[in-house]
């Protein structure tokens, strides 16, 4: 029986994508480097430092270890001043509504993203209260698709990996919930669509009991 949901938060909580785009573009722009929108959608749901590293591999540049680090710290600087003019206006259609009803049925709720941002994102969201658990970039070693942020997720809600559900926009994230043994519902990106166990475009009109049946085959 299905008894905890856990979110990927960029592109199902919310579209931190275009942030995410900005800041990489203003940094590549200072470093002279190609990157546009069609590359962003490489780095969703990958690590910060995997997405700079890609970024290398696009424009065929090898950097040390310190220097990559020092321009992912200058691309985080950019990306916060985004962050810190979030609103709640942000979240995206349907997710509050949706959170709220499954947690009054008693369902527990998570957070399991490769974010380090996670928590002031939640917080400038003003929904950071809605998760009993927050596990994110800060808390794992392994990226999606290896399951580690799904199942630290469900055991720090106190429950069984079978017993969670997983929400996520990415395949590297569906595969990851396979992997820890979790049912996953893809949610927004069409790509994701022969790889999750059921789809939904958001949570606009969602009944949380139907979808989660659903998704079990039921
Ligand atoms: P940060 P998710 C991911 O969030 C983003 O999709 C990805 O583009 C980003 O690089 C990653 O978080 C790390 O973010 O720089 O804030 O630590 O989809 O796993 O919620
Ligand atoms: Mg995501």
């Amino acid at each position: 029986m299905i008894r905890g949901l856990i979110f990927d938060l960029d592109g199902v909580i919310v579209d931190t994508a275009k942030y995410h785009f900005l800041a990489w573009k203003k940094l590549c722009d200072q470093l002279g480097f190609k990157f546009d929108i069609n590359d962003n959608e490489l780095l969703k749901g990958v690590s910060r430092v995997r997405s700079f590293e890609i970024i290398l591999d696009i424009n065929g540049q090898k950097m040390s270890e310190e220097k990559i680090q020092k321009y992912c710290t200058i691309k985080n600087k950019i990306y916060l001043e985004y962050i810190n003019r979030l609103t709640e206006d942000e979240l995206l259609p349907g997710v509050k509504d949706f959170m709220t009803k499954a947690r009054d049925k008693g369902y527990k709720t998570a957070i399991g993203s490769a974010s380090k941002n996670s928590l002031l994102i939640l917080e400038r969201l003003h929904i950071h209260e809605m998760f009993d658990a927050i596990i994110d970039g800060n808390k794992v070693s392994n990226a999606k698709p290896d399951p580690e942020v799904f199942v630290k997720a469900a055991q720090e809600l106190g429950l069984q990996n079978s017993e969670c559900i997983v929400f996520e926009d990415s395949v590297a994230g569906i595969v990851a919930a396979h992997n820890g043994g979790m049912k996953a519902i893809g949610v927004g990106n069409a790509e994701v669509q022969s790889y999750c166990d059921y789809f939904i475009k958001g949570f606009s009109n969602i009944d949380e009991c139907v979808l989660i049946k659903k998704a079990e085959g039921e």
